[in-house]
């Protein structure tokens, strides 16, 4: 089959149902008031409209008309990388390359990496940055709104130099039909690159393929739109904050487009150098990515170099969407906003020492590689730190089911499978036996497509009220959410299983023992395919169908005390535009209880110094409540014989003291007066139990079994048993002490508060 010819028409029938929809839902939502036909004044009148809104969108300057422009043109280069996605696995169905040929597959892996990569996640996040940054740190605009658009309309030549093979070997088989193949040469020289998306010399020097060299002029081009709007993100943050925006309060998004921006704008112009060295190669007989000039590995070195923080750029942005947006349908606030914060700082830094990992299987020296190894590794700490904290975020949530909520969950599943298999992959000898397979493809799907679509995803339901004033169809959304999970996760586990077993990727023809998982992957993906297209459907139709807004509030925030800056936006515009009354919350959610004040270490950076005297000798005098109600429990454990005195000792050894009772006895009592009620204080508000005295229990029953490990001294049966129970009871003695005196502490400082009033 020809393969030019399929994606034509697929994306022309795409374009085609688009328009279909837009025309029939405007032509249902507007019915004509005397039911009669559309005269021809109407018709002029429609044209005209029609003129001055294009003139508005190609001339504007404000960050949310660009901010969609943005997210219009990355989602249609989204569906442009669907369709080569789609057709790969279409190609995969069967063993032999039967359906198209090993050529045709070649450039579809190629196109797919670039335009999902380059041309669909960096403008959608650009394009969300446009919109909601502004508004989340109260700015009435970008800071350089012209800059802005330059920015944007960089892009649509970009993606056109680029993928201008399709077009025109599209072009050259509609003329073929009625000319003579010797006057179009021009059309039948140019095809879609088929390189790989890494570009990688000696190949991307050598091929003929002109197409290649308008494919690096696009990439450079797209590469300036970003760095472009790199600045303007990071100029916007740091001088256009609201006066009540600081940097200790400044909304995580808004930091991670801050981080992802930064990342860009060392990353890009270094591709940039390397394109413009490829071009020159290419054209001008240099010799940079030749055996006698810097060799094959030099473009590797700088290709990853920025190749490795690209992935980053991609995947901060939608991690800051996961912070912004979990905790609104958990009805916590963020967890550790802080070391979210750092983790992100961390990852940019890290983000640039790492690039050699795509490089284990070259002839790169191994000492130089064993470093990366321990720097990749290490990776892993800051992305962890995220995933703990939205799971922390969610403990003891009151959850609203909404499909946002659902994609947050899913993705944070799909990301822990994703990392995890990059872990591995960072240890040399795994990545040796691992790179080529499909098992490389399987983790970082898991991580693109695990979490950036599906932030998107989530994003566009979150925010859908906000921007459109209507509602999407929340029961066509929650399905969706669902078949994308489902899909994804059929897709890529398979992937991740047949590259551990060894299949080899980027290959058209592949053993046929592998047929049914090959299939088994598609129908994934074709699940996938649909689930997109049911978004689409959604997205358009509720535009103008939807049913629309009538609160102010639409997410019901202000229950639970996260009524953020752009709902703020929101309600202040509803309010004057639609005489809305703003939202007053009919009661706060379970999870959100202002009476239970928190007295947490964490409750912001500012007061922490404030609050470190008051929380420090509050600690105390709760933590020695506790330990000498406890030093009962243990006392009679000593008595009994279950818990052997002995062991106090044990425990001064790790730190350096002798192994002597009494400096054990004392380190106890630090620990007991000092160390955990501070924590206890610090963690108090994400432990569940709605009464002090419950989560002081909780964390009691958490740290006991510590206390079972460390003071253990083979006990055996009953003896055992007697230990195990009254360390248990000795610590829930223990927290409740703690607990009790934190309550009284608590309720005198109100009192007293009170009073002064
Ligand atoms: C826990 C953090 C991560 C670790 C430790 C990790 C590690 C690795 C390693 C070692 C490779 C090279 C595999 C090989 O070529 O043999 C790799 C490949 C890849 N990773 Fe990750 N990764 C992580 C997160 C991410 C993220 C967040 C993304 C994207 C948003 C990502 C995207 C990719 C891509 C696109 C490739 C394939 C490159 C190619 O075509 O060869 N990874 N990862
Ligand atoms: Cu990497």
């Amino acid at each position: 089959m020809n393969r030019a010819i399929v994606e034509g028409s697929a994306l022309a029938v795409l374009a085609l149902t688009v328009a279909v929809v837009w025309f029939r839902a405007r032509h249902a939502a507007r019915p004509e008031s005397d039911g009669g036909y559309t005269t021809r004044e109407e018709i002029e009148f429609e044209i005209g409209r029609l003129q001055s809104e294009v003139y508005r969108w190609l001339t504007t300057t404000n960050h949310r008309d660009i901010g969609l422009l943005y997210i219009a043109f990355g989602t249609i280069a989204g569906l442009w990388g669907g369709v080569d996605a789609m057709m790969l696995r279409t190609e995969l169905l069967t063993p032999p390359a039967d359906i198209w040929t090993p050529e045709t597959y070649n450039a579809l892996f190629t196109t797919h990496g670039l335009t999902m990569l380059i041309f669909f996640v960096l403008p959608v996040f650009f394009g969300v940055g446009n919109y909601v940054l502004p508004l989340l740190i109260g700015a009435d605009d970008m800071a350089f709104p012209r800059v802005n658009a330059i920015g944007f309309w960089l892009l649509p030549p970009a993606l056109l130099l680029a993928r201008m093979g399709l077009l025109v070997q599209v072009g050259g088989q509609v003329l073929s039909l009625f000319l003579p193949d010797e006057s179009i040469q021009f059309f039948l020289t140019i095809r879609e690159v088929s390189i790989g998306w890494t570009l990688y010399a000696p190949l991307s020097v050598q091929q003929p393929n002109p197409q290649i060299d308008l494919l690096l002029l696009g990439l450079h081009l797209s590469g300036i739109a970003t760095t472009v709007g790199a600045i303007n993100f990071i100029v916007t943050v740091v001088y256009e904050r609201g006066d009540d925006v600081t940097w200790a309060n400044l909304d995580i998004f808004s930091w991670n487009m801050l981080v992802t921006s930064g990342i860009a704008l060392f990353a890009f112009p270094l591709l940039g150098s390397a394109l413009v060295m490829l071009l020159l190669d290419r054209n001008l007989a240099t010799t940079f990515f030749a055996t006698e000039g810097g060799g094959a590995i030099l473009w590797q070195h700088l290709f990853w170099f920025w190749g490795h923080p690209e992935v980053y750029i991609l995947f901060l942005p939608a991690t800051g969407l996961m912070s912004t947006i979990l905790p609104k349908f958990v009805g916590r606030k963020l967890f550790g906003y802080q070391f979210i914060v750092y983790s992100t700082l961390g990852l940019a830094v890290l983000s640039f020492g790492v690039w050699a990992h795509h490089m284990f299987t070259t002839s790169v020296d191994p000492r130089v590689k064993a470093s990366f190894m321990a720097i990749s590794i290490a990776i892993a700490v800051p992305s962890a730190i995220k995933v703990f904290n939205w799971i922390t975020t969610m403990w003891d949530g009151d959850i609203q089911l909404s499909a946002p909520f659902i994609l947050c969950a899913g993705s944070i599943g799909t990301f822990i499978v994703g990392g995890v298999t990059g872990v591995f992959l960072a240890v040399i000898p795994i990545d040796i036996l691992y790179h080529g397979t499909y098992y490389v493809v399987g983790h970082f799907h898991l991580i693109v497509v695990g979490i950036i679509p599906f932030m998107m995803i989530a994003a566009s339901y979150y925010w859908y009220p906000l921007i459109t004033g209507r509602w999407y169809d929340t029961r066509l959304a929650k399905f969706q959410s669902v078949l994308l999970i489902f899909g994804s996760v059929v897709t890529f586990m398979t992937l991740l299983i047949i590259g551990g077993v060894g299949l080899p990727r980027r290959q058209a023809i592949y053993p046929p023992e592998y047929q049914l998982a090959q299939q088994i992957a598609t129908v994934g993906a074709y699940v996938i395919g649909l689930s997109a297209l049911l978004w689409l459907y959604n997205m358009l139709v509720s535009y103008w169908r939807g049913a629309v807004v009538q609160t102010t509030d639409p997410w019901k925030l202000k229950a639970t005390n996260q009524f953020t800056k752009e709902w703020q936006w929101f309600e202040e515009r509803m309010v004057e535009k639609y005489d809305l009354e703003p939202a007053t919350p009919d009661s706060t959610r379970r999870s959100y209880a202002p009476e239970l004040e928190p007295m947490g270490l964490l409750g912001g950076v500012g007061s922490v110094a404030e609050n470190v005297y008051r929380n420090a000798s509050a600690a105390a005098a709760g933590g020695f409540v506790g330990t000498v109600l406890m030093a009962g429990g243990l006392g009679t454990a000593i008595v009994v014989d279950v818990l052997d005195p002995v062991s106090f000792g044990e425990i001064a050894e790790p730190v350096g003291l002798p192994a002597d009772p009494l400096f054990g006895a004392a380190l106890f009592l630090v620990g007991g007066t000092v160390t955990w009620p501070l924590l206890f204080l610090a963690f108090q508000e994400y432990l569940p139990g709605r009464y002090l005295f419950e989560t002081g229990t909780v964390f009691a029953t958490l740290i006991s079994t510590g206390f079972a490990i460390a003071f253990y001294t083979g006990q055996q049966g009953l003896v055992l048993l007697g230990y195990l129970g009254f360390v248990l009871v000795a610590h829930w003695a223990y927290g409740l002490g703690l607990a009790v005196t934190f309550q009284f502490l608590q309720s005198r400082r109100r009192k007293r508060r009170r009073a002064e009033e």
